[in-house]
């Protein structure tokens, strides 16, 4: 396993849209291995294959906590379904867009259909934190990062904001 290195705003591979997988061969399983070995090295919660700078529609998530034991999934080809009216804010950060964090309004609930590491269909309602978790991954598969929901003028000042804040990150480490 690899850790790999995650890329961020503005690198115009964010807008790519990702390809479906056609086949679950070795090396999409070694890169499923290396995106859940770059997500706990980060750390964070979820990972998108486009954010180590690979345009395929793979997610890993795992929500979770510190005091619990590792639950690392995986997500091939998923979509989205059925989501609830009911909306839900929650304050979200992103790998690729260090340094700023904005609340974000999402379906409180939805459906993921995807195909596990086995190419078998499953399906999963979400609630809650995966539910904001999945939607977010899933916006980077589509080439939207979770500041693309905010006003023209909160974006350019977060991604403003957080170009900054990992120049100052670099300095403070050299
Ligand atoms: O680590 C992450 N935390 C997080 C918090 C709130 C909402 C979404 C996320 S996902 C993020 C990791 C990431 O950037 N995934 O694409
Ligand atoms: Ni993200």
């Amino acid at each position: 396993m690899t850790i790999r290195e995650i890329i961020t705003v503005p690198n115009p591979l964010l807008k790519t849209i990702s390809e479906p997988v056609k086949v679950i061969d070795d090396e999409v399983l070694s890169l499923i291995d290396d995106m859940i070995e770059t997500m706990y090295a980060a750390p964070g919660i979820g990972l998108a294959a486009i954010q180590v700078g690979v345009p395929k529609r793979i997610l890993v998530i795992d929500i979770a906590r510190e005091d619990e034991a590792r639950n690392p999934l995986s997500f091939i080809n998923p979509e989205i379904i059925d989501p609830s009216e009911i909306l839900n804010s929650f304050e979200e950060g992103c790998l690729s867009v260090p340094g700023v964090f904005e609340e974000i309004e999402r379906p409180d609930e939805c459906t993921v259909k995807y195909l596990d590491k086995d190419g078998v269909e499953q399906s999963v309602r979400c609630k809650g934190m995966l539910a904001t978790v999945i939607q977010h991954e899933m916006d980077h598969l589509n080439g939207v990062v979770f500041v693309d929901h905010l006003s023209k003028l909160k974006r350019d000042r977060a991604i403003k904001k957080s170009i900054k804040s990992r120049t100052s990150e670099k300095n403070n480490n050299e």
